[in-house]
């Protein structure tokens, strides 16, 4: 195995473990919702907000406890998103993770809980001072997880997505900024999370942003090339959705061309943003063609 694929399945079986140990399992009716919650955290997912975090703090060498219990939360967040955005309201999935998707497996107004209920866990876990003893810091990373997943990131990203796009407007601009809030700003908080509790220099917290900003869009540009080009059954996803529903994305604004040159430059500007770390960076760095690479 190589460096990246034996980093990725570490950090992807130490947040699997911790998700199982963290999220609730409960009595009575309630115990539908948490096994809903449990159905769609604990899926095959490949884990890559939480490797980021991992990765981001070893660079400082932070605390790995509290690096888990962040990684942890932050893909609570991203599972949630899923539950929401495969509803039958936003982009009426069916399969997602390889398996039918939550309100598919359970119901509609189960998932729609789930999601409510995953997003606000992350909160608790944050909030607890097993993540941090410092209060500072907890506050630090709870406000960033707000942010990046709030009405000016996430949620924001998720409804000019589903808007209708203006036919005077620049379709490039109003791609690159739904893909920075959907998909980027989560990206970024990983990133910034293990900046963060690595007690990292500013200089050092900075390269990292941009090397964050750039990871996102290459990871939301392949996933654009992998939604065109991909197969379904590799995915565990529909494919060619976007086609289907009709929309604007880099492939059909540049062509898929113009979108794989886009794409090999900013991987490989995203890798020059962590000379500063020099031979440390290999683990991120290598992270950025894992994502251009990756087949799922
Ligand atoms: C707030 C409802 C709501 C949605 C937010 C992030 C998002 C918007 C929706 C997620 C759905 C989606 C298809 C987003 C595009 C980015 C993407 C491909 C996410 C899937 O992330 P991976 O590939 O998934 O990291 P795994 O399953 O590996 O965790």
């Amino acid at each position: 195995m190589s460096v990246i694929t034996d980093r990725l399945a570490d950090a992807a079986q130490r947040v699997q473990t911790a998700l199982d140990g963290l999220l609730p399992r409960g009595e009575g009716p309630e115990a539908r919702l948490h096994d809903a919650m449990r159905y769609a955290a604990l899926a095959p997912g490949k884990r890559l907000r939480p490797f980021l975090t991992i990765e981001t703090g070893r660079l400082f060498d932070a605390d790995e406890g509290a690096l888990l219990r962040t990684a942890a939360a932050i893909e609570c967040v991203h599972a949630y998103s899923l539950v929401h955005d495969d509803l039958p309201c936003m982009d009426d999935d069916d399969m997602r993770r390889g398996q039918p998707t939550v309100h598919r497996k359970f119901d509609e107004a189960t998932a729609v809980l789930a999601g409510d209920g995953l997003l606000t866990y992350a909160f608790e876990i944050l909030s607890d001072p097993k993540t941090h003893h410092d209060a500072q810091m907890r506050g630090f990373l709870i406000s960033g997880l707000a942010k990046a997943a709030g009405p000016q990131g996430m949620v924001a990203g998720q409804m000019i997505d589903m808007s209708p796009p203006d036919p005077d407007g620049d379709g490039l601009i109003r791609i690159t900024r739904m893909n920075r809030l959907k998909t980027g700003a989560l990206f970024h908080f990983a990133v910034d999370a293990g900046a963060l509790i690595g007690c990292a220099a500013d200089a050092e917290r900075q390269a990292l942003s941009h090397y964050a900003n750039d990871f996102g869009m290459v990871f939301q540009l392949a996933d654009d090339l992998l939604d065109a080009e991909g197969e379904a059954e590799e995915m565990g996803k529909a494919a060619q959705k976007d086609q289907a529903a009709g929309k604007v994305n880099f492939i059909t604004l540049l062509g898929a061309e113009q979108t794989r040159e886009r794409v090999r430059l900013l991987a490989a500007q995203a890798k020059r943003r962590l000379q500063i770390f020099g031979l440390r960076g290999k683990v991120l760095s290598e992270a950025v063609d894992f994502v251009l690479d990756r087949r799922y």
